[in-house]
């Protein structure tokens, strides 16, 4: 195939433009580096520094012989959008490129609307060169598990059928975002469907949970193929932070009461279920959701798993609940389907001991860059 991948920089772009060129696929990423312009907005680091683009791709060309493509340009800019659609003729796309963080979007009015305005015409941009270039070419886009909330009742794999006064039919799963960010994705996924029925595009959404890790298999132990780590506040994820907290002696911060379950997925099963979507695609006019993720945890479950295993590496991880800046629920109830990607042949690869601690040694090493500062602003959402 020769896969577009939007977002190409990001913390899963990159894993997944090597891991879809050493499947023999062609690939080019697409980036503006919008993340890293982020964070020297508001003053966050990753734990490590990595190359950009061309750095990477010349850094993964030595250790292979692959040639990844690039392009890099805001993918709001139709003209550019055009010249990378006419350039590369591609027959399947992956969607990463969009303001990522739930935590920004809450910031405030300005970040806000970037969020809306990135996530949104980004997405709708590609629906239009897909549908102006290259009709018959795949469209895997990256979901979010927040996309349902957290209601009451079972969640389905993105379809829930309905009878209603004697009548069936079949319906989007009901969405109820925690963020402005989670709701822009509930908005792409609207703008996908409604394309999908007009225009026939062929589309995978796959509702994402939270990822963790650092390596996949192409990147191995060379850092300069690394995917950049975060552990701040605002674009680091619960248990990678909770990884870098444990490294550095910080108590493991849980937001309010803990309960909060989310469907967590390793980095690694992110660029394996991707590669399973592209090649297996979805037929046309077909709008199929998969959600991504191997294990339910809450997040008290994940602080007590990292303090055992710190404490097996001499660590005295201490936890802490602190007020939630979120609002969200705290204790619910949390059944969320996740079978399509297993029968596409998806092997998890589990939260295990090994992992975290091997996690927790790769922080360790990197512990003097840590800036605490930046680990808690307790910045509120409501
Ligand atoms: N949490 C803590 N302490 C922390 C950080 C987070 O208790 O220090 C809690 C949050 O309150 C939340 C849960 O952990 O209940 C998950 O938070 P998160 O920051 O790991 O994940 P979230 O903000 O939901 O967003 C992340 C990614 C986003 C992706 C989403 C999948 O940033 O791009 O879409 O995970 S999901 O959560 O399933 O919607």
């Amino acid at each position: 195939m020769k896969v577009l991948i939007l977002g190409g920089d990001g913390y899963l772009g990159w894993p997944t433009a090597m891991h879809l060129a050493s499947r023999g696929h062609t690939v080019a990423v697409v980036d503006n580096y919008l993340r890293r312009t982020l964070w020297l907005q508001t003053g966050v680091r990753p734990l490590f520094e990595v190359p950009d683009l061309t750095g990477r791709i010349a850094r993964w060309a030595e250790r292979s012989s692959d040639n990844i493509g690039c392009y890099i340009g805001d993918l709001r800019n139709w003209s550019f959008v055009e010249h990378v659609f006419k350039d590369f003729q591609p027959n399947a796309v992956v969607h990463y490129a969009e303001q990522p963080s739930a935590p920004y979007s809450m910031m405030g009015r300005e970040e806000a609307f970037l969020t809306l305005r990135n996530n949104l015409e980004v997405t709708a941009n590609i629906i239009f060169a897909v549908h102006e270039f290259c009709q018959t070419a795949q469209i895997v886009k990256l979901g979010t598990m927040g996309e349902y909330g957290t209601p009451n009742i079972d969640i389905e794999e993105g379809w829930l059928p309905i009878e209603h006064n004697g009548r069936k039919d079949k319906f989007l799963f009901p969405r109820q975002a925690g963020s402005l960010y989670h709701t822009t994705k509930i908005q792409d996924t609207d703008l996908l469907w409604f394309y999908v029925r007009t225009w026939k595009l062929c589309v995978t959404d796959l509702m994402q949970g939270p990822v963790y890790g650092v390596k996949t298999e192409e990147c191995a132990n060379d850092p300069m193929l690394f995917p950049f780590f975060n552990y701040d506040e605002i674009f680091g994820t619960c248990l990678n932070r909770f990884i870098v907290q444990a490294a550095v002696n910080y108590p493991l911060t849980v937001y309010g009461k803990g309960g909060q379950q989310r469907g967590y997925l390793n980095i690694q099963d992110t660029v394996n279920c991707v590669r399973l979507a592209l090649e297996n695609p979805a037929q046309p006019g077909e709008l199929r959701i998969f959600n991504q993720f191997t294990e339910v945890f809450s997040v008290n479950e994940l602080a007590e798993r990292i303090a055992t295993v710190g404490k097996q590496l001499g660590l005295n991880v201490k936890i802490k609940s602190i007020d939630n800046p979120r609002v969200e629920a705290e204790e619910h109830y949390y059944n969320p389907r996740h079978t399509g990607l297993l029968e596409l042949g998806l092997q998890p690869n589990l939260l295990t001991d090994d992992i975290l601690s091997e996690m927790l040694e790769l922080a360790l090493s990197y512990k003097d860059n840590v800036d605490l500062n930046t680990i808690f602003r307790s910045r509120k959402w409501r």
